[in-house]
């Protein structure tokens, strides 16, 4: 199914009045809400392709209906997305579970729905039929030289795949690590994954970036090879100036203050990605924002603050995607809850008056430093991202226009009850 213009202006008529009303207040509030619109109607985050079925947990998976069974159908997804909130207009891929046949036409959809290629993602967790050699001791840090070269060889497979596509970045997230003491050589393993890195890196385009993603635990509870921002940090500083690390909000153990590692990697020019996500406990994947959303505003606060301090672009300096699963809600609706808490914390991050605080820092005032950054956090931001979706052509309330219209009916018409996307 496809979305037009019309529907969109069907959807915006009758609420235009209450929305000005809103905006009108707001704009007398915020004097510098023309900027924040621009910065908004910008900003587009990444829809992950292994985030449009339904997930699930270790202990089951109750399938949601009409998911896009296809690459092409994962892709009309995205559009929709898109087409409702004028913010999602890139897709992220993950090699193999999309099966790439023809690049010209998945480009060709892409581009008729106004989506790019953004990251593509490969896959050496698991192992795929007619895979020779197993992944189950892992990949790039493996002991035996020949799996090692089986999963490079993915890497460049999956490089090669996305120049076809015009993606411009290869995230690599390796679950290689240990569950048991004494099942590793920390040491070996690190190296073997740097050579491994390295082979991958020599064949990465000039204008390519290298996304070496970590995570502290899982599937491994002992070590993880690529557990924290230290080790990522340590491999992308030895691979070059194309490497970066990615940082996965749900990859960290309780409590780490991740606004700070932001912080510091862009610091060293060294942050490149950013996976999207909310979590109570670990490696969740909930919406983003539905649990903290004061983390996700600091965090927000101190991209701001880092990437204006290296002169880098808000939209372009980062490769800003969504990583989330989907085990309770339809998938589309939580990237489009997803997608409008980012862009929330973006603008109120967008409100905080940097020159007071920094002035409030060199005085010690830490009250003063308190009440700059709640008073941005505790501003209802919502009508001018609802404004700056009006000014891009998209709907005023995506999330209750994908309802009125019956989306997800009208897919399961489409596609049927029985349709299982790829992913995890
Ligand atoms: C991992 C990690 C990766 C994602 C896989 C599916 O936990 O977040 O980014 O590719 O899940
Ligand atoms: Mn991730
Ligand atoms: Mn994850």
């Amino acid at each position: 199914m496809k979305i037009h213009n019309q529907d969109i202006e069907s959807h915006n008529a009758p609420r235009i009045t209450k929305h000005q009303r809103a905006f009108q207040y707001i704009r007398s509030e915020v004097p510098e809400v023309e900027a924040v619109i621009e910065r908004l109607q910008q900003f587009q985050i990444a829809i992950p392709s292994w985030a449009l079925g339904t997930g699930g947990t270790r202990f089951g998976r109750f399938s949601g209906k009409g998911e896009p069974g296809t690459l092409e159908q994962k892709i009309e997804d995205v559009g929709l997305l898109h087409a409702l909130n004028q913010s999602s207009g890139a897709i992220s891929l993950h090699i193999p579970w999309d099966n790439v046949d023809d690049a010209t036409k998945v480009k060709e959809l892409a581009n008729s729905l106004g989506l790019s290629f953004d990251a593509v993602n490969s896959n050496t967790f698991q192992d795929q039929e007619a895979q020779e050699l197993s992944y189950k001791f892992g990949s790039l840090h493996h002991v035996d030289p020949a799996v090692r070269k089986q999963a490079v060889q993915h890497n460049i497979d999956v490089i090669n795949r996305g120049i076809e596509l015009g993606s411009k970045s290869l995230t690599v997230w390796l679950a290689d690590g240990s569950s048991f003491p004494g099942q590793l050589n920390f040491r070996e393993a690190f190296q073997n994954t740097l050579s491994s890195l390295q082979e991958i890196y020599a064949h990465l385009p000039e204008d390519w970036k290298l996304f070496v993603e970590y995570k502290a635990f899982e599937p491994f509870f002992y070590s993880m090879t690529i557990g924290d921002w230290g080790q990522s940090l340590l491999l992308a500083n030895k691979l070059g100036p194309k490497a970066y690390t990615l940082v996965d909000l749900g990859h960290h153990l309780p409590n780490a203050n991740i606004e700070q590692i932001v912080s510091l990697l862009l610091m060293e020019g060294k942050l490149g990605g950013f996976h999207f996500n909310d979590s109570k406990y670990s490696d969740d994947d909930l919406t983003a924002g539905s649990i903290k959303p004061y983390q996700l505003f600091l965090i927000f606060n101190e991209l701001i603050d880092g990437l204006d301090h290296l002169g880098w672009d808000h939209a372009t300096g980062l490769g800003w995607m969504i990583d989330a699963s989907h085990n309770m809600k339809d998938p589309l609706v939580d990237l489009l809850q997803s997608v409008e808490a980012i862009q929330i914390a973006y603008a109120q991050a967008l409100l905080v008056n940097r020159s007071a605080l920094k002035q409030a820092q060199a005085k010690n005032d830490v009250v003063g430093a308190q009440e700059i950054l709640q008073d941005a956090f505790r501003t209802d931001v919502r009508p001018i991202v609802a404004e700056a979706r009006l000014r891009s052509g998209a709907a005023l309330q995506p999330v209750r226009m994908f309802n009125d219209l019956e989306i997800r009916k009208r897919l399961i018409e489409e596609r049927g009850e029985n349709t299982v996307a790829t992913g995890l």
